[in-house]
């Protein structure tokens, strides 16, 4: 099936077309993800506009050395694809009363022209170089429907039923599991049962997803965001406990939900592979680290599985997904941990180390072997200030920002106009430590998190125009793609 899907008239011709026009002006395509609520939309409308307005981006070498000529926005080549709309993310971000922008559900789209001077003298004699930069915004969600291709219905089935009966989802499952029980794979296909144990089962998925935010592997990735195909059959399925090798009854509910399930993988899952995934050059994958260890060790192992799961889409050579659907390779992995403002800047390299450390196990466990992958962490948009706070004749490095409206912190409601300082604690400086299910479940983390509201910008008298502050986000930047930029 696979072979069939690589080999698609449809591929072929973008293909051509990406290769044609890569001839006359050479395009990184950079794939943005993330699992939801990771900061996609806030890195790429903050990344986006620092590079526009020509903001300070230290680290990112070609602008630091003066050789970024000109940076502007350009139709995107995907004519199928919602742009990302960046304009009005952005006019949230620096509003008079600025707001994050709402959470996105579907993929997105937006080219940038570089227009620079080359760094090597020979190069730059022939005058100035130009790049696009094709920046595609997808839920990560998505990308864990990937090994779906290579699964038969029966062996989802047994992985998703072993899932749901870990002890951290038991009371998200319960009520799935129940009718799981009752649910005869040999009875007779009929719609209502179908209808009822595709309820359940994405009743089960949100609440994993609402309960402790940081469960991340939940798979079929599009039944928390189906778009349009919401209630057609392809999203009407669930899975099953099917005896032993027998084939399904014909006309029977196993053959039914095997079926469907094929449908979603035909009309779902395929067609995203083949017309973004397998055409990505770079990518960036967005993990809110901080969040998973606040949550304890259940939600940090659910982040290094989900890592794990990512990488595998990644790897390359034999058994891996990107030669068998025929795709570009991608030569360079990012991930980096978002908010880092959340931190005192002495644990921003302590919070890069953690992330090294979980990238590592997943490339160990996925044999991933392809890329170069580094770790980052970051804030895309810095919402808080540091000052020093003083407790019992200690000082203590504290971060002051003002909560959003309705945040809680110690029986306290934050009204959306106060500064509050708070000090956040310190993250361990032997990153093995922090990720060890004793430290986690120690309460001894980095806590007192709320969220807080983006940074106000200068007043228009001031002169300047609109300022997203950000923490390292030019370092990632520089190694995504300084180096097309030479
Ligand atoms: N303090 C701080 N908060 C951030 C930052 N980036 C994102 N956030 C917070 O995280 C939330 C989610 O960010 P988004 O960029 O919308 O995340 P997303 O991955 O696009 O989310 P979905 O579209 O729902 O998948 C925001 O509403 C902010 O509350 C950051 O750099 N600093
Ligand atoms: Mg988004």
């Amino acid at each position: 099936m696979l072979e069939r899907f690589s080999n698609t008239a449809a591929e072929a011709w973008a293909r051509a077309q990406d290769a044609a026009a890569r001839v006359l002006t050479p395009s990184v395509r950079l794939g943005v993800t993330g699992l939801s609520r990771s900061g996609k939309t806030v890195f790429i409308t903050s990344l986006v506009h620092n590079l526009l307005a020509g903001n300070t981006l230290p680290f990112f070498e070609p602008l630091a050395r003066g050789r970024i000529v000109r940076v502007y926005l350009e139709p995107q080549p995907d004519d199928a694809v919602p742009r990302f709309d960046y304009e009005s993310n952005l006019a949230k971000l620096t509003a008079g009363e600025p707001h994050w922008p709402e959470s996105t559900r579907q993929i997105g789209e937006l080219r940038l022209t570089i227009e620079y001077e080359p760094a090597a003298p020979v190069w730059r004699a022939l005058g100035s170089g130009t790049m696009h930069l094709d920046i595609v915004d997808y839920p990560g969600e998505w990308l864990l429907d990937l090994p779906l291709l290579d699964l038969s219905y029966e062996d989802w089935s047994r992985q998703a039923i072993a899932l749901a009966r870990e002890t951290a989802r038991a009371s998200a499952a319960r009520d799935w599991l129940a009718f799981l029980a009752t649910a005869d794979a040999r009875r007779p296909q009929d719609e209502h049962t179908a209808q009822k144990g595709a309820g359940l089962f994405t009743q089960y998925l949100r609440k994993c997803r609402e309960e402790a935010l940081s469960l991340s592997s939940l798979p079929p990735g599009r039944f928390l965001m189906p778009g349009d195909l919401a209630g057609s059959p392809a999203f009407t399925f669930f899975p099953l406990e099917t005896p032993g090798c027998t084939p399904a009854p014909a006309e029977s509910l196993w053959a039914m939900m095997a079926r469907r399930y094929g449908s979603y993988k035909t009309h779902v899952v395929q067609p995203f592979f083949r017309d973004h995934f397998a055409r990505l050059d770079r990518q960036i994958v967005l993990a809110d680290v901080l969040t998973a260890i606040n949550a304890g060790p259940d939600a940090v192992a659910d982040l290094e599985r989900a890592l794990t799961d990512i990488l595998r889409c990644f790897r390359q050579g034999q058994n891996g997904w990107l030669s068998l659907i025929g795709g570009r390779r991608i030569d360079r992995i990012v991930f980096a941990a978002t908010k880092a403002d959340h931190l005192h800047q002495a644990n921003h390299d302590r919070l890069e180390a953690i992330l090294r450390l979980i990238a590592a196990k997943s490339i160990e466990r996925a044999s991933f072997v392809g890329a170069e992958v580094r770790a980052f962490a970051l804030a895309s948009v810095r919402a808080t200030r540091e000052a020093q706070a003083r407790q019992g004749g200690e000082t203590l490095p504290c971060i002051v920002g003002t909560p959003l409206s309705g945040e809680r912190l110690a029986g306290r409601t934050f009204g959306g106009t106060e500064e509050l300082a708070i000090f956040p604690g310190d993250l361990p400086e032997n990153p093995e430590l922090a990720v060890s299910p004793a430290w986690l479940a120690s309460g001894q983390a980095p806590a007192h998190f709320v969220r807080f509201r983006p940074p106000r910008q200068p007043a228009p008298e001031f002169g300047r125009g609109a300022v997203l502050p950000h923490i390292r986000l030019d370092r990632a930047l520089n190694f995504l793609i300084g180096d097309k930029l030479a």
